[in-house]
């Protein structure tokens, strides 16, 4: 590797020594660039890498909130504001047990690249709690997400720092987000949360937009390569926001959807996913994937043993993992690729770990890289944003058609990049160059900030 490029990532390591996720993450950035930093030998005099590696404010606060039972509990808040350099900083709310430094400046920082790519002026962020929201009521998910605001207010903006939803928090969040920052505010400003409902302010098509948007750019890539969608059998991971729309549009564009999963489990159905079951199940009764049995008891349940998914284990021609970081080991990837997988589509940020990734790429795998693939949502977001500027609603159709057209956008992108430093084909590459590049040119372009 580039001297320079070594030296940072070694200097990375030693500072966050504690970081996996945050380490994975910037390794898999500094070793996909070396062929632009190879080009661009001013990068090491300016200190790009350096600057891009180091958030520019990373903000911890506690969230004490009252259960049910009257007692007080506190949670941990995070907002990492990590660059600022193309647009207000903008990145989703994770709300799971498992948050905690290294994941939310890992997603950050992929966030800044990610938004990068979508061509719309928006900086990268992320921000979240370790707060569980499964099995709480009604009532402590509405006090816990006025208490976490109660804080996060005085960081965010309509000009300064967008947040929107990630996992665990969906519509119903930022709906209680929403209305405690207007109160605290005394005013109406409608572009500091995205992922609004409709009935006040949000875009149409934002809550379809990242599943949505992950299938546009598998068409693209399939197409690029002589292949569609038609006929193909697909597995999606998780049953989330994400997971549903990718889903909806999977079946849309001809595709067939057996399986799908949640933390504890997944079902295979050989007729194909019940997706109006599985919404009942996990946007109104915020039920377990394994109640699809009882609609269709035909269909298989596979329990999780906490390690491997065991919906890698499926036969399939396209698999499309949209539940979290990490969840295609390389011995997934294996499993996938013996099967005879054709193309993987990351819903999720960073659900392959980098061996599985270069396995699939290895073995001729159709790779399309999470901060390319998902970037339809947080795109959709900067829609939403537009909307409530100019006060007023596009409708579905005008949403959904703009998103086609980004995802399209980015898909060029990342093949042009691919191909002109030489490396065809790899999408991973194409995107972490094509978003570098432009990063990199309004780090310069602002002098040292
Ligand atoms: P949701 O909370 O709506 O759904 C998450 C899904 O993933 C659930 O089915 C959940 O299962 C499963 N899941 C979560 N954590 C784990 C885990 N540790 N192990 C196994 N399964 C897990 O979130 P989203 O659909 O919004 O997000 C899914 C992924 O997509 C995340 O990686 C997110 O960062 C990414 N993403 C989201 C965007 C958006 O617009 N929402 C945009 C771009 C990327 P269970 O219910 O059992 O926990
Ligand atoms: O990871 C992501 O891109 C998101 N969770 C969506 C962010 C956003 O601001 O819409």
């Amino acid at each position: 590797m580039n001297s320079y490029l070594e030296n940072v990532l070694e200097q990375t390591k030693k500072r966050n020594s504690e970081q996996k996720e945050f380490l994975q993450a910037v390794d898999e950035v500094l070793s996909t660039i070396e062929p632009l930093v190879e080009a661009h030998p001013e990068y090491e005099k300016l200190s790009i890498l350096e600057r891009m590696v180091e958030p520019e404010r990373a903000i911890l606060f506690r969230v004490p909130w009252v259960n049910d039972e009257g007692k007080v509990v506190v949670n941990r808040g995070y907002r990492i504001q990590f660059s600022s350099l193309i647009g207000p900083y903008k990145g989703g709310l994770r709300f799971h047990p498992s948050v905690n430094l290294s994941i939310m400046k890992f997603l950050g920082f992929e966030q800044i690249f990610k938004n990068a790519l979508t061509g719309l002026p928006i900086g990268g962020a992320k921000g979240g709690s370790d707060f569980d929201p499964k099995g709480k009521s009604e009532g402590e998910i509405m006090r816990f997400c006025q208490s976490f605001m109660t804080e996060l207010y005085r960081h965010i903006g309509q000009d300064v720092d967008v947040p929107a939803g990630d996992i665990g928090v969906g519509g119903r969040e930022i709906g209680y987000l929403f209305g405690q920052y207007k109160r605290i505010r005394d005013a109406y400003e409608g572009g500091v949360l995205t992922g609004k409902d409709i009935c006040y302010g949000g875009s149409l098509a934002r809550k379809e937009a990242t599943g949505y948007g992950l299938l546009f750019f598998m068409k693209e890539m399939l197409s690029a390569h002589g292949q569609s969608l038609q006929g193909k059998t697909v597995t999606i991971s998780g049953s989330g926001n994400v997971a549903i729309y990718a889903c909806q549009k999977a079946t849309s564009l001809g595709a067939k959807v057996v399986a799908m999963s949640d933390s504890n489990g997944c079902i295979y159905d050989e007729n194909g996913i019940d997706l109006d079951c599985i919404k009942e199940i996990k946007e109104v009764k915020r039920g377990r994937i394994k109640e699809y049995l009882e609609c269709h008891p035909n269909a298989k349940y596979m329990e999780s043993n906490g390690e491997d998914s065991p919906i890698w284990t499926i036969k399939t021609d396209i698999a499309l993992p949209c539940a979290t970081q990490n969840e295609i080991s390389l011995n997934s990837a294996k499993k996938l690729v013996k099967n005879g997988v054709i193309a993987v589509g990351e819903g999720a940020n960073m659900p392959s770990t980098k061996e599985a990734a270069e396995y699939f790429l290895e073995h001729g795998v159709l790779f399309a890289p999470a901060k390319a693939a998902n970037a339809g949502g947080v795109a959709t977001s900067a829609i939403e944003m537009t909307q409530n500027s100019i006060r007023y609603y596009y409708t579905f159709d005008e949403v959904e058609k703009k998103l086609e057209r980004i995802m399209i956008n980015i898909f060029n992108d990342c093949k042009k990049a691919a191909d002109e430093y030489g490396h065809s084909g790899n999408y991973i590459m194409g995107a972490n160059i094509a978003a570098f590049k432009k990063l990199s040119d309004a780090m310069k372009a602002q002098g040292v900030v």
